[in-house]
């Protein structure tokens, strides 16, 4: 039977043996909401890269959009931020381009996993479209939480158990204790989810920042069921 195992921050990933595992990457606040998101709303690819330069660069090369957050807000200068919203806005459409994106902690995250069998990325948004995934797949599953600047975040790792309350039937949710305290999380979150997770660091960064509706937002569960972000040569593509 396969195991769902889950790593709390980047900075663990040298620990784990990614080879021939499907990685699912999260960062539910916000980069992968907005990864969805973005392809929900008919972006083409995303070109998920680690610095300012490289995003810019892109845009200046290729002419596509360009997405840039550090701390929380938009950096200067790109055309768009990580809040989904963004990418709903019928006035801006975003529908048939790329998307360069730049991350403080979600593009380090899926960057750092690519040499899984598989990369994926999950969020409440697409749990059941990774839940699937997985399934099909048969290989062990590594959640990679994208944490905040190398440390814990409690929503990425309440994911992660979700996840594993859906995969416990097919897959060994309990070898590790990194999976059982994330299940035994989801399961205080799940009466509910947004009043549980109000309580977290990232809930309260946000906050200060004006981005509380993104918090509402991403605490949608299965709103794009259907929308798998997957690693393809050198780009996330809806599949
Ligand atoms: O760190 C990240 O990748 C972001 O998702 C953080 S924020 O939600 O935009 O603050």
């Amino acid at each position: 039977m396969p195991v769902l195992d889950l790593c709390f921050s980047p900075e663990l990933l040298p620990l784990y043996n990614l080879s021939g595992q499907t990685a699912v990457i999260v960062d539910v606040l916000r980069a992968s909401s907005t990864i969805v998101t973005a392809l929900a709303a008919g972006v083409t690819h995303v070109l998920p890269v680690a610095s300012l330069e490289e995003c810019a660069a892109l845009g200046r090369v290729t002419g596509c959009l360009t997405a840039a957050e550090r701390d929380g807000q938009r950096a200067p200068g790109f055309d768009l931020g990580n809040s989904p919203f963004e990418y709903l806005d019928p006035a801006r459409p975003v529908a048939g381009r790329a998307l360069a994106l730049s991350t403080t902690n979600g593009t380090r995250a899926l960057r750092e996993s690519l040499g899984a069998a598989h990369v994926v990325v999950g969020t409440f948004l697409n749990l059941s479209a990774v839940a699937d995934f997985a399934r099909q797949q048969q290989a062990n599953v590594l959640v990679v939480c994208a944490g905040w600047k190398g440390r814990f975040c409690l929503e990425d790792t309440v994911f992660g158990g979700a996840l594993a309350e859906q995969l416990a039937p097919d897959f060994d949710v309990s070898s590790s204790d990194a999976a059982l305290a994330a299940r035994h999380l989801w399961q205080q979150a799940q009466p509910d989810l947004p009043a549980y997770l109000l309580q977290s660091a990232h809930v309260r960064r946000l906050n200060s920042l004006e981005a509380s509706q993104d918090f509402g937002f991403c605490m949608e569960v299965d709103r794009y069921a259907a929308v798998l972000p997957q690693w393809r040569e050198d780009r996330l593509m809806a599949w």
